[in-house]
């Protein structure tokens, strides 16, 4: 199933050309076009699910992830470590609706709980004084 008004679904049928850095049957994977860390690519599945809780079928999730190692291996990423992000609805800021992974490496990441999470963290009184 694909949406027509979908960005991701346009990458995934080609109808808009990327930096595809692997693709098989059920997946494709290209880079990020804002990335945040030297690798960052994105992983979809070819159907289109708004997010991984909407009734994404095991199979589909399977593909996925199956192919989190070979990106990882194209990407470079498999020995020195690899952080996978789904952001999911309003309050992960997800931007495209169409499920998606985020595979960020090529470098250290602290861990989430060092990191700046906006003003509703529950160490926003640290870092947001005046939020
Ligand atoms: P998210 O916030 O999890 O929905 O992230 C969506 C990501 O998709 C964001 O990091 C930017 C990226 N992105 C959006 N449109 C395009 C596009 O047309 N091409 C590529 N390569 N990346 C895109």
């Amino acid at each position: 199933m694909q949406d027509k008004d979908c960005i991701f679904c346009k990458i995934a049928s080609h109808e808009i050309p990327t930096n595809v850095v692997y693709e098989d049957e059920h997946v494709i994977a290209f880079d990020d076009m804002e990335p945040l860390m030297p690798v960052h690519t994105l992983i979809i599945p070819k159907d289109h699910y708004r997010d991984i809780a909407d009734d994404v079928p095991e199979e589909a999730l399977g593909h996925v992830f199956a192919a989190v190692k070979k990106v990882a291996e194209i990407k470079g990423v498999r020995e020195d470590g690899f952080r996978l992000m789904v952001n999911t609805g309003e309050n992960a800021s997800q931007s495209v609706k169409h499920f998606h992974v985020h595979m960020l490496g090529g470098g250290w990441m602290p861990r989430p709980n060092d990191q700046d999470w906006g003003p509703n963290a529950t160490n926003a009184a640290e870092r947001h004084p005046r939020a």
